[in-house]
């Protein structure tokens, strides 16, 4: 069975790739803790591929890699790619966010998710990037998920990332968005 590392060191994000890649029949391992790759791209697939390429690299497999964020219209994208420098934790981040946009009345804002494959060369294979429209709440709505999931409104859904099942986050979140882009490819793929 093909190993491909999933780059990531964020437990909600490696739950929700899983999902997408298990069906794969790949064997996926998790990054080593000890490579940390320094985000110093300028876009979201910038960084992907940063992250891919360079622990690709370092453990000489295949890996997967997703950078993403939230942009909000209201602080002119922020805080987009510092989303996880947003502030400690996911509870801080979040009440900045929300004190940021106290009396704000455009909330509107949007999740972005770029995924990037390297071959264990370094080279990529395959990236895309998703989008996923909503508005940003007064208050947080929902326990599931994980990061800014409670204060994500999508109004096509009338909930929060928070608030939906994993199916419902699946469909309509940036991240599987993503994934549906290149999920025949990534069946496609002959992984040597
Ligand atoms: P890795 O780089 O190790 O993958 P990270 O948490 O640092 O983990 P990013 O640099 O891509 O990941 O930062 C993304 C930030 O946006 C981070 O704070 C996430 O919690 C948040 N985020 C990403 N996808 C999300 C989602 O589906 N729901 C809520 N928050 C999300």
């Amino acid at each position: 069975m093909p190993t491909v590392i999933v780059a990531t060191g964020n437990p909600g994000k490696l739950k929700e790739m899983q999902v997408y890649l298990t069906p794969l029949g790949w064997e996926l391992q998790l990054k080593p803790k000890d490579i940390e790759v320094d985000e110093t791209g300028t876009t979201f697939l910038e960084n992907a591929r940063l992250k891919a390429r360079e622990v690709a690299i370092a453990t000489n497999q295949w890996s997967i890699a997703d950078d993403s964020g939230l942009q909000i219209d209201a602080l002119n994208g922020a805080p987009g790619l510092y989303s996880a420098r947003y502030g400690q934790d996911d509870h801080d981040r979040i009440n900045r966010v929300l004190r940021e946009l106290k009396d704000v009345q455009d909330r509107s804002a949007q999740f972005v998710c770029a995924l990037a494959l390297a071959r264990p060369d370094g080279s990529i294979a395959l990236e895309t990037e998703g989008i996923c429209p909503g508005t940003i709440l007064t208050e947080p709505q929902g326990s599931n998920g994980f990061g800014y999931d409670p204060i994500f409104y999508v109004p096509s859904q009338a909930k929060s990332f928070a608030e939906m099942d994993s199916q419902e986050k699946e469909t309509h979140s940036h991240r599987g968005v993503a994934f549906a882009q290149i999920m025949n490819q990534l069946q496609n793929l002959t992984l040597e």
